[in-house]
This record gives structure tokens, C-alpha cells and sequence, in this order.
């Protein structure tokens, strides 16, 4: 399936939002006119997103369920087709926030990326790479053109909606069209987009760039990256009271370029330290298969093996539904017995367990993406990925098959989201006393179900209200949460902090007349 190219911002926004959307992309138009003093050629836009439920499973290999939002980010382009040197000038409508930069394209797209550096034009430089490694695969050799860029972006940056996301994903797409890449493969492109992000340095699952690139209007997304990424557009239900996502942003701001070492890269490397120990534990006689995951081997890695061990399941991605929750139940037994310590594991324990030295632990999961810790909770993380796995299948389930439509329906949903909660905060540990706050406040004011989305350590949390508490529960956030953590903060401000989110389309190129 290809990307789609619109005619008209209609395709793209919902009614209610087209005279505001309509105002933005004007002032994109005028803005590359008096910058380049010629027309853009075409225009990219990818969304951010908001994860309803699959939090921090997606590079163990597992379900999620995410959809788009309608913000989003926007690049108008013109060609410079025939340049020697080609360059890229790349501007954007926040200049103050992100500088007009300008920058030479090496030859073969091997563009150095400094990722220490807080720099916006990383993201886009990420998918620069992307795209010279994919088409010099399909060409044997590849020399961008050069390219006149402007951009904006509505997705709150480093607010858990995955600004960072929509930026590559747009950059991705922009650069193979303007390389000639007209249809460009959904797949293709988002496959691209998740291992380009990491080269920007957080060794990050695929979930965001999926919802960004294949979501469509009015429908959540469920992700699978097994046997490989693979998505289902999934409509809601329509229920009586009508079902609302309501996002707040807890504005900690969550910097994962200097948190990464100890909240995000660390999870990644403990999930995964958790799948080759309990291979090991378990005397699993096959080595985990190498897969997607950011370190090659992953908890679902380990769930297929050892069933296939086991149970003798030879391809359990052909494994029905029950059965599949089934074998989440028996791992989630085995947990107890086989990853014991509370406390955690050192690094001793593991290489002890694994019989290799702690040079070689670290050289294999710790050298490219560096982590900072003594213990690994490796019990308390296998604990929430296999039960978070079972939550999202549950809630699959439940809106592909609703049992009811009403308030206890709506309630049915929102349980697992409270779970997840939960699990987030006293076992996965990514959650933060603001977060906490908002999802109490919601609740007791009428929401169903809400929790953390994203990477978490604060950002951004989302909500399952129904649509008759939305107000009262905007309410409660003004009063109890905004105003007396940010006594100043503005009406504009304010507004910006919580959406009503409605489900948005996915990447587009736009050909405008
Ligand atoms: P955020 O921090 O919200 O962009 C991150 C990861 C996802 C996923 C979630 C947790 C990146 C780019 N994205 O999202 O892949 O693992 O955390 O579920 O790091
Ligand atoms: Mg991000």
C-alpha cells in the first residue's frame, strides 16, 4: 500500500480543524515564496500520536495499539535537480525556536549526526540517511538532489506525542519524492523511519513512526512487528456515552537525550537482558532468533522459542488469540520462579547465569547505546511486558467485538488503561508523581480509564472519558493540577495542554492546485 497524495487539505483534516489548518498552510506557502522566491514543488506532512495502550512493548516485539492525532508536521519542498554540490536549505516557521540551516548532502548521503547535540535539523538529517541507505540499496548508488525546505510542526516537542516521529517520517517521505520516488510503500517507508530515528540516539521501538505513517481518520491503529511490521486500521465503536480520548500534558518536560542512559536506552537493554536470561534459565536449547528489536533479540523472541520448545508450536504467529493469551499467563507464572530477585541483578548475576565476562555483556548490549545502572530489574520489566502484551490483545478484543455500548463497556477499556497505569508507575518505574496526579484527577472527576502515553518519566498522559465528563474533567485539571503547579500560566497555554484527540490520517504527500 503507497502513501496517499491529497489535493485538498480536506483530505488530510477534519472539518473542525480546516480553518485553522488552512490559515497554517498558507503562511507555509507565503513563507517559502519569500524565502526561495519561487513556489514549492510539493508538500509532505506525517502526524504525531497518542498510544492508547501497548506501552513500552513495542521493542520486545509486541502488540500496540496507538492512533494518530491531527497535529502534525509539514514541509513544503522545491528541487534544485541539477546541482553539483547538492545542498539542502531548510527553514522553519518557529525561527526562533528552529534556525534556518544550511548544509551540503556527502556524496552517498552519509551525513555525520552529532547526537549529543540538541539540534532540530538532526531528525531530518536521520531520515536523509535513511533514504540514501534504502535507495542505493534499489539503485546500486544514489546522489540526492538538492532540496528548499520549509516546515512547521504542531506536535508539542519533547511532549510524549512524538513530535520527533512526524518530523522523520515527513523528512523521509519528502526525500524520496523529490529523488522520484512518487509511490512510495507504506512499509517501506516506516521501516525506514524507525531504524533512521535511532541514529539520533534513543534505541526506540516502532510503534511512533507506524502510527505516524499508517493511520487513518476515525481509526486506531494495531501495530505487529511479527513476523514483520504489519498494521490494522481498527474504527471505534460508536458507543452511548460517545467515547473521547482527552490528552493533558503534565509539561515535566521528559528530555530523553539526557535521560536516555538510565530511563529509555536502560529498559530497552533490560527487556532484553530479560529475554536472554530466562532463554537461559529455562534451558532453552535454540539460541533467541536475531529480529527488528533495537538490540537483536527480544522478549518475543523468547515467547516464540520457548513454546516452540515446549509446546512444539512451530509458528506461533499463526497461534489463535486464546491461545496466545494463554501462553502470557503460563510466562507470567514462570516469572516468579525464574527471575526471582526483587532487588534486581547485577551484572555478575547475569553473566554468571549467561557464562560470559562482563566485558563481553557490556560490548554486546551496552557499547552502542550506553546505560547507566548497577541493578537490572529484570523481573519487574519481563512482569509488565508480558502483562501489558495480554492488555493489548483484551482491548483489541473489546473494541473489535464490543460486548456493549454503553458506560460499562466505555469502563471495560478504560480498566486496562488503569492497569497499564499502574503497571507503569510500580513496576516498568517510567512514570512521575505529575503523571500520577493527572490520571488521580481524571478519574475522580468521571474519566474511565487514563495513564502515561509515550515514553513516559513525564510528557504527556492520555484519558478514556466519556464525552459528557470532559468538561468536568478539563475542569479539575485547571484547578487542581494547572493553576497550582503553574500559577502563571496563560489562557493559551492552557488550552495547548489539553486536546480533545480525535483519531488522524497518516502520512500524505499533497499536490496542491
Ligand atoms: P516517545 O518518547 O513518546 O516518543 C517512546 C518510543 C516508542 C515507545 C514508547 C513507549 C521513541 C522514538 N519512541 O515514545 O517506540 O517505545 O516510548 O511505549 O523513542
Ligand atoms: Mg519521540
Amino acid at each position: 500500500m503507497d502513501v496517499p497524495t491529497a489535493t485538498s487539505l480536506r483530505d488530510i483534516y477534519p472539518a473542525d480543524a480546516l480553518p485553522v489548518e488552512t490559515k497554517r498552510w498558507e503562511s507555509l506557502l507565503a513563507k517559502f515564496k519569500d524565502l526561495y522566491g519561487k513556489p514549492a514543488h510539493f508538500f509532505a506532512r506525517s502526524p504525531g500520536r497518542v498510544n492508547i495502550i501497548g506501552e513500552h512493548i513495542d521493542y520486545s516485539l509486541y502488540e500496540v495499539l496507538p492512533m494518530a492525532i491531527t497535529a502534525d508536521f509539514i514541509m513544503a519542498v522545491a528541487v534544485r535537480p541539477s546541482e553539483e554540490k547538492p545542498r539542502i536549505r531548510i527553514a522553519n516557521l518557529n525561527s526562533e525556536k528552529f534556525p534556518a540551516r544550511e548544509f551540503e548532502i556527502p556524496a552517498e548521503g552519509d551525513i555525520p549526526i552529532n547526537a549529543t547535540e540538541h539540534e532540530w535539523t538532526n531528525y531530518f538529517k536521520s531520515g536523509l540517511k535513511g533514504v540514501s541507505q534504502l535507495l542505493q540499496k534499489k539503485r546500486g548508488k544514489f546522489t540526492s538532489v538538492g532540496m528548499d525546505i520549509v516546515c512547521d510542526g504542531t506536535v508539542p516537542s519533547g511532549g510524549g506525542l512524538s513530535s520527533s516521529a512526524s518530523v522523520v517520517c515527513t523528512s523521509a517521505l519528502a526525500i524520496l519524492a523529490a529523488n522520484g520516488e512518487e509511490k512510495v510503500n507504506k512499509k517501506e517507508l516506516c521501516e525506514l523511519a524507525i531504524v533512521s530515528e535511532r541514529s539520533v540516539g534513543v534505541n526506540s521501538g516502532g510503534m511512533d513512526q507506524a502510527a505516524s505513517v499508517f493511520s487513518l481518520r476515525g481509526s486506531a491503529l494495531y501495530v505487529s512487528f511479527k513476523p514483520s511490521l504489519d498494521f490494522t486500521n481498527i474504527e471505534f465503536p460508536q458507543t452511548d456515552p460517545e467515547l473521547t480520548f482527552v490528552t493533558a500534558q503534565s509539561f515535566v518536560a521528559a528530555d530523553k537525550h539526557v535521560t536516555a542512559p538510565v530511563c529509555y536506552n536502560l529498559r530497552v537493554v533490560e527487556c532484553t537482558l530479560a529475554a536472554v536470561f530466562l532463554a537461559k534459565a529455562f534451558s532453552l536449547k535454540k539460541e533467541l532468533p536475531s529480529d527488528s528489536s533495537p538490540l537483536g533479540v527480544s522478549l518475543r523472541g523468547f515467547h516464540d522459542t520457548y513454546f516452540e520448545e515446549k509446546e512444539n508450536v512451530s509458528d506461533n504467529t499463526k497461534t489463535s488469540v486464546a491461545d496466545f493469551e494463554t501462553q502470557l499467563y503460563k510466562l507470567i507464572q514462570h516469572i516468579g520462579d525464574y527471575l526471582p530477585l526483587e532487588e534486581g541483578y547485577s551484572r555478575s548475576d547475569i553473566c554468571a547465569l549467561l557464562g560470559i565476562s562482563e566485558e563481553a555483556l557490556n560490548e554486546r548490549y551496552m557499547s552502542k547505546f550506553p546505560v547507566r545502572a548497577d541493578k537490572f530489574m529484570l523481573r519487574q520489566r519481563a512482569l509488565h511486558v508480558f502483562t501489558e502484551a495480554l492488555r493489548v490483545i483484551k482491548f483489541r478484543s473489546l473494541l473489535s467485538s464490543p460486548p456493549s455500548t454503553g458506560q460499562e463497556y466505555l469502563q471495560s477499556l478504560g480498566d486496562l488503561m488503569n492497569e497499564t497505569q499502574t503497571s507503569c508507575r510500580e513496576i516498568y518505574d517510567c512514570s512521575c508523581p505529575e503523571l500520577d496526579e493527572l490520571c488521580d484527577l481524571a478519574r475522580a472527576a468521571g474519566s474511565c480509564g487514563s495513564r502515561l502515553t509515550g515514553a513516559g518519566w513525564g510528557g504527556c498522559s492520555v484519558h478514556l472519558v466519556p464525552k459528557d465528563k470532559v468538561e468536568a474533567v478539563k475542569k479539575a485539571w485547571e484547578e487542581k493540577y494547572y493553576k497550582k503547579h503553574f500559577p502563571d500560566i496563560t489562557a493559551e497555554k492552557l488550552a495547548q495542554a489539553v486536546v480533545v484527540s480525535k483519531p488522524g490520517s497518516g502520512s500524505m504527500l499533497l499536490k496542491l492546485a
